[in-house]
């Protein structure tokens, strides 16, 4: 893009959908800490949302997880959301916390099991139904933990099984999106254990099905920017869980870990086009914070992925091109770090106070005394689904 004026109108489009378990309690499997003034309940989930969404103007969607967040009247939360700025995002399918899940879910070899399962997936469609949800979100934890334990072969078949009875399911509008993890909770074969794996299933299924990226669910050193810009180029990436991670599934902060990984991304992206909101794109924040306050450190990975995907604008791409064409290593390397280098985060700042929105959102937020307010009011904050 070439000029700021471009940068700043493209940057409008990008959007980060934050996660309703990220505002709940969470830990590791050793210890769960409880924070002040974290949700009750749902609808909590969604005020602290809002929050986010009205400090940085660009958190608009958050994504429910069912059945952590269960209500009695879909309809009436999704209005819930609404009255505050809010849309519902991506519904994601819990079939991982059920005893009856010790062997799997959709892959598991007692066929009750998988009917209880998939009746689950069904049931996540209606949810997007009551919401206005267009996209539902599978992860699956299946797989084997012993060479021999299951057929292989057998699991693909009840996961494909699974997976199309759900796409016949989708109505007008509303898609799939089938995420993929090298390993955990199973630990010798997952069932959709890459992005390969998933990808095939999605080209099965058909043109409402696309493979969403976790970046925290790859074999360390894999080039997750590659598989970005293969899928951008079959039509077939719908979104992302964004996050970083040192050793395995961290769910850290994202660009906690390697800003320049989530740069590199971004620039696949942007020069894809699939920046605009027209690609269909989804920007999840899938993270935990064990021990960080979690409303700012929402604010603070809302306004990185923003800095990130802004300096992958900035790439000089006619310059870029030419050193390409000239087999000019150097210099090519050198225009991509430039943009990486370039801090824009007073633009970003300048954008939102513009539009209206807070230049200095994590400071808005500090002064807003509604971090007191909630530790006041809120006894008992209810745990996300992890370490219970
Ligand atoms: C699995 O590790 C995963 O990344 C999936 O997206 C789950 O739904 C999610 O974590 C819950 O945080
Ligand atoms: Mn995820
Ligand atoms: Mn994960």
């Amino acid at each position: 893009m070439d000029t700021e004026a471009e940068v700043k109108a493209a940057l409008l489009g990008v959007k980060v959908e934050t996660a309703s378990w990220a505002y709940a309690n969470s830990g590791t499997r050793f210890k769960v800490f409880t924070q002040p003034g974290v949700p009750r309940d749902p609808y909590e989930k969604i005020d602290d949302a809002a929050v986010v969404h009205r400090l940085t103007g660009a958190a608009p969607t958050v994504a429910l997880h069912i059945p952590w967040d269960k209500v009695d009247d879909y309809g009436q939360l999704a209005k819930h959301a609404r009255d505050q700025g809010l849309q519902i995002g991506a519904i994601n399918a819990n079939v991982f916390q059920d005893d009856d899940y010790k062997l799997g879910s959709v892959c598991h070899p007692d066929p009750a099991v998988r009917r209880k399962a998939t009746d689950h997936l069904l049931e996540c469609v209606d949810v997007m139904d009551a919401t206005g949800s267009d996209t539902l979100k599978l992860w699956f934890a299946d797989g084997t933990n012993y060479p021999g334990q299951d057929s292989i072969r057998a699991r693909q078949d009840r996961l494909s099984e699974a997976l199309s009875e759900a796409y016949e399911r989708l109505g007008e509008g509303q898609r799939l999106l089938l995420e993929y993890k090298l390993f955990e909770p199973s630990f010798y074969t997952t069932d959709v254990p890459d992005w390969g794996t998933s990808y095939a299933h999605c080209l099965r299924l058909g043109p409402k099905a696309q493979v969403v990226i976790d970046t925290g669910h790859h074999a360390p050193g894999t080039n997750i920017e590659f598989i970005v810009a293969f899928l951008l180029r079959e039509g077939k990436l719908g979104g992302f869980d964004l996050n970083s991670r040192f050793y395995a599934d961290d769910d850290l902060m994202v660009g906690a870990a390697d800003p320049f990984q989530l740069f590199r991304i971004m620039y696949e992206i942007v020069a894809a086009g699939a920046h605009r909101p027209e690609a269909g794109l989804a920007f999840m924040l899938d993270q935990c914070h064990n021990i960080e306050p979690k409303i700012p450190a929402i604010i603070r990975s809302v306004l990185t992925v923003q800095e990130m995907a802004a300096r992958a604008m900035t790439v000089d791409t006619s310059a870029l091109t030419a050193a390409q064409r000239n087999g000019d290593v150097l210099d090519a390397n050198e225009i991509f770090m430039d943009a990486f280098y370039s801090d824009l985060r007073p633009l970003l700042a300048e954008l939102r106070a513009e539009q209206g929105f807070e230049a200095d959102p994590l400071g808005a937020y500090y002064q807003s005394g509604y971090a007191e307010k909630i530790a006041e009011q809120r006894v008992g904050g209810q745990q996300a689904g992890w370490g219970a």
